[in-house]
C-alpha cells in the first residue's frame, strides 16, 4: 500500500499471501478448540475425527464406520469412504505434502482441498481433525486407495514422522477404499482427568449420530481388558427408530410416526420426526449438523410456530374446537410430544450459554414452511391420530385452566393466613436463605426428632406424610391439590411451574431426609421429580440436596459408632480386624435419638450431604420417566443396567 494514495501499489493482493497456521496454537490453548482438557475435551477428539467419516457418509460414499478403544489407550476410527486423497501438491506452501498431510498439520484445512467434493460440516465439532492430532501423542493414519495402502506416522504434537508412503495393496476383497485414523491423547494435555475414554459416553454419541444418519452401521469395539464389547448401531428407520427409542419407555399415543424431509439450493436440509406419548411432557431435540442444540434455536422455533398454527388451523377445520375464539396454546399442543428436528446447513452459528443454539436465522423459515406443508398434509392423511392430538390438547388446555385456578387458590391462602407458613413447618429465624436450610422429613416421628436435632437459627424442619403423589402420571392441577405439596410450595416460598422463581426461595439448602429402605428411596425419587418438574431451577441452582442418614451402627468399647454405608463399614473392618460387635442395620430415621440424629445426619460439621445436579436435562427427563412411568418392564431394566450411573438421582 502506499501511504498517500492509500490503493494498492502493485497487484499484490489478499489472494497471494499464504498464512501458514502450525499446530502451536492449539497446544497453547487447548480448550479454545475442544472446549476443555477434561474428560468432555478428551471425547471431543472422537467426536472430531468420527465426523468426518460421517460427512464422507453424508456425502454418500461410506456406509461403515468402525470406531475402536484399544487396550493401549488408543482410540481407532475407520470408514469404508473414498480415503482421503494422497497425491502429493504440485506447488504452492505445501508442495510435495499429501492432501491428507495438510488436512492433519495445518489449521482449518479442511474445506480447503478436493473442490467441492468435501465440504466440513463446521459447528462446534468442525475445527478439524489437525487439532485431534496437535493434542495426541502419536497419530497413525492408514488410507487405502486406488488399489494401495498408504500410511504416515505423527508425533507429539503431530510432528511427521515421515511422508505419506505405500506399505502395500489394499485387500482384495471387502473395504477396498477408506481411512483409518488412530490416536493416542496426550497425557501432558489432559492431565487433569487423564485420557481413559469412557464406554458410556462414545457409546451414547454414537447411538445418537447413527439415529441421525439412516441406514449408517457404526461399530463400537472395546478391547480394553475386562471391558470388551462390541456394539452395532444401524438404523433403518433413521429419525423414525430415534422417536420411537425415545418413546419406548412412555406409551406413545399411536404407533405411527410424522416424519418429513426437506432440502433447498442453499445447501439447508431439515429430517424431522414427531410422536406424542400420553405423558404430559414435552420433549423436543434439535440438531444441527449432527450437534445437539439443547438450547433450541432457530430451527426449533421454526417447528414450534408452525406447529401451533398448522394444529389450530386443523381442529378449527374440523369444528373439534367448541368456542370461537379459544385457541390451544403452543404448550397444550406440545404436551407428550416427542420430536427430532435435524438441520443440515453450511456454517453453523452457535449461540447462547453453552454454544448451544442455533442462530442462523434464515432456518426458522425453512423449518416454519416445511412443517406448515407437511404436518397439514400429515394430520390430513392421518385423521385417527390427528384426532387423538387434538383432543389430547384440548384436555391440557383444560387442565392448565384448572391449574391456573389452583395456584391462585394456594396464593390465595398464602396471602390470608398472615405470614403463611404451613402448620407443620418448624421454621428457622434467619431470614437470609444463603444460611438457611429446610429438612424435608419422612414422618411425624422423625420430624420431631429432627426438630431436636437441629440448630434453630438456620435449620427448618418440615415433616411430610405418606407418599406424595407420583407427579410423573398427576397433572399439576391434582399435584397442586396435594397438602404435603401444598406445604412444600408455601415453604420454599417461590411458586411452582411456570410461575417458579428461584430467587425468592427461602432456603438455599432442601435437604430430602428419607430412610435407608425402599419406602424412603421412593419418597426421595418422588420428591426429586416434583423438584425436577416444578422446580426445575431449584435442582440447577445446585439447592437440593440429600441427606445421608447411616446405614450401620456399632460399639466401640462403650461409644456407638455410625457407619455410613457399605464401604464405610468396610473401611472400619479393614482398621479393626478384630472388632467382634454386631452391626446393626439402621432402617428408620426414627431408631436414632436426636443426638444420634444431629450427630450423624444433620449437625453442618459433621454430617454429609449430596448435592444432586442435572447435568443433561433431557437424559435425566427421560430417567425420570422411566423411573417413575407406567413401563414397569423398562423401568427394571434400566436399573439394573445403569444402577451405577444415576448415582446423582440415588434412588
Ligand atoms: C476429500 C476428498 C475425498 C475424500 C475425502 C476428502 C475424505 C475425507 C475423510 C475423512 C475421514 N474419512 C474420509 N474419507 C474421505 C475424495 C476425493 C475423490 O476420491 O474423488
Amino acid at each position: 500500500m502506499s501511504a498517500d494514495t492509500d490503493q494498492p501499489t502493485t497487484d499484490y493482493g489478499a489472494k497471494d499471501i499464504q498464512v501458514l497456521e502450525g499446530l502451536d496454537p492449539v497446544r497453547k490453548r487447548p480448550g479454545m478448540y475442544i472446549g476443555s482438557t477434561g474428560l468432555a475435551g478428551l471425547h471431543h477428539l472422537i467426536w472430531e475425527v468420527v465426523d468426518n467419516s460421517v460427512d464422507e457418509a453424508m456425502a454418500g460414499h461410506c456406509s461403515r464406520i468402525g470406531v475402536t478403544l484399544l487396550a493401549d489407550g488408543g482410540c481407532e476410527v475407520s470408514d469404508d469412504g473414498r480415503g482421503i486423497p494422497v497425491d502429493p501438491y504440485p506447488s504452492g506452501p505445501h508442495k510435495g505434502k499429501s492432501a491428507a498431510e495438510v488436512v492433519l498439520t495445518v489449521l482449518h484445512a479442511g474445506g480447503k482441498f478436493g473442490g467441492d467434493g468435501y465440504k466440513v460440516s463446521g459447528g462446534l465439532h468442525g475445527v478439524g481433525v489437525s487439532v485431534v492430532n496437535a493434542l495426541s501423542e502419536r497419530l497413525h493414519i492408514e488410507i487405502d486407495r486406488d488399489g494401495k495402502r498408504y500410511a504416515q506416522d505423527y508425533g507429539k504434537g503431530g510432528e511427521p514422522q515421515g511422508k505419506m508412503s505405500v506399505i502395500g495393496d489394499t485387500p482384495k476383497r471387502g473395504r477396498t477404499t477408506g481411512t483409518t485414523v488412530t490416536f493416542w491423547p496426550d497425557p501432558t494435555i489432559f492431565h487433569a482427568e487423564g485420557t481413559e475414554f469412557v464406554a458410556r459416553t462414545v457409546l451414547e454419541r454414537l447411538q445418537t449420530m447413527a439415529f441421525l444418519n439412516k441406514g449408517l452401521e457404526i461399530v463400537f469395539t472395546d478391547q480394553r481388558e475386562g471391558r470388551e464389547q462390541t456394539v452395532t448401531y444401524q438404523y433403518k428407520g433413521g429419525l423414525v427408530d430415534f422417536v420411537k427409542h425415545l418413546n419406548a419407555s412412555k406409551e406413545p399415543l399411536f404407533a405411527k410416526v410424522c416424519q418429513y424431509e426437506d432440502a433447498d439450493d442453499e445447501g439447508q436440509m431439515l429430517d424431522i420426526a414427531l410422536q406424542w406419548n400420553t405423558g404430559y411432557h414435552e420433549g423436543i431435540h434439535g440438531y444441527a449438523n449432527g450437534i445437539s442444540t439443547i438450547e433450541g434455536g432457530m430451527h426449533v422455533e421454526g417447528f414450534r410456530t408452525a406447529l401451533t398454527s398448522v394444529m389450530n388451523k386443523y381442529a378449527r377445520a374440523k369444528n373439534l374446537l367448541k368456542e370461537k375464539d379459544d385457541n390451544l396454546t403452543g404448550e397444550d399442543i406440545r404436551e407428550g410430544l416427542t420430536a427430532i428436528i435435524s438441520v443440515k446447513l453450511r456454517e453453523p452459528q452457535f449461540e447462547g450459554q453453552t454454544k448451544a443454539k442455533l442462530g442462523n436465522v434464515p432456518m426458522r423459515s425453512f423449518v416454519q414452511k416445511a412443517t406448515n406443508e407437511r404436518l397439514a398434509e400429515w394430520l390430513d392423511e392421518n385423521p385417527t391420530e390427528a384426532n387423538k392430538v387434538v383432543k389430547k390438547a384440548i384436555s391440557a388446555a383444560q387442565a392448565r385452566m384448572a391449574a391456573k385456578k389452583a395456584r391462585e387458590t394456594v396464593r390465595r391462602k398464602t396471602a390470608l393466613s398472615g405470614a403463611g407458613m404451613p402448620d407443620k413447618l418448624r421454621d428457622c429465624s434467619s431470614r437470609d436463605p444463603g444460611e438457611s436450610e429446610l429438612f424435608i422429613v419422612e414422618g411425624d416421628s422423625a420430624g420431631g426428632t429432627a426438630i431436636n436435632a437441629r440448630d434453630p437459627r438456620t435449620q427448618a424442619i418440615l415433616p411430610i406424610r405418606g407418599k406424595i403423589l407420583n407427579v410423573e402420571r398427576a397433572r399439576i392441577d391434582k399435584m397442586l391439590k396435594n397438602n404435603e405439596i401444598q406445604a412444600l410450595i408455601t415453604a420454599i416460598g417461590a411458586g411452582v411451574g411456570e410461575d417458579f422463581n428461584v430467587e425468592k426461595a427461602r432456603y438455599h439448602k432442601v435437604i430430602a431426609l428419607c430412610d435407608a429402605d425402599v419406602d424412603g428411596s421412593h419418597i426421595r425419587t418422588l420428591l426429586l421429580t416434583f423438584f425436577f418438574r416444578q422446580m426445575r431451577d431449584l435442582v440447577e441452582a445446585g439447592y437440593i440436596y440429600i441427606a445421608q442418614p447411616p446405614l450401620y451402627s456399632t460399639e466401640v468399647g462403650k461409644e456407638k459408632v455410625y457407619l455410613k454405608d457399605d464401604a464405610a463399614k468396610d473401611r472400619f473392618l479393614a482398621e479393626r480386624p478384630n472388632h467382634r460387635k454386631e452391626f446393626q442395620r439402621l432402617k428408620g430415621l426414627g431408631e436414632m435419638d436426636w443426638e444420634e440424629l444431629r450427630a450423624t445426619t444433620i449437625n453442618a460439621e459433621t454430617r454429609t450431604l449430596l448435592q444432586v445436579t442435572v447435568a443433561e436435562a433431557a437424559e435425566a427427563d427421560m430417567i425420570m420417566s422411566v423411573l417413575m412411568g407406567d413401563d414397569v418392564e423398562s423401568r427394571r431394566n434400566f436399573i439394573t443396567t445403569n444402577a451405577r450411573d444415576v448415582r446423582n438421582l440415588d434412588f
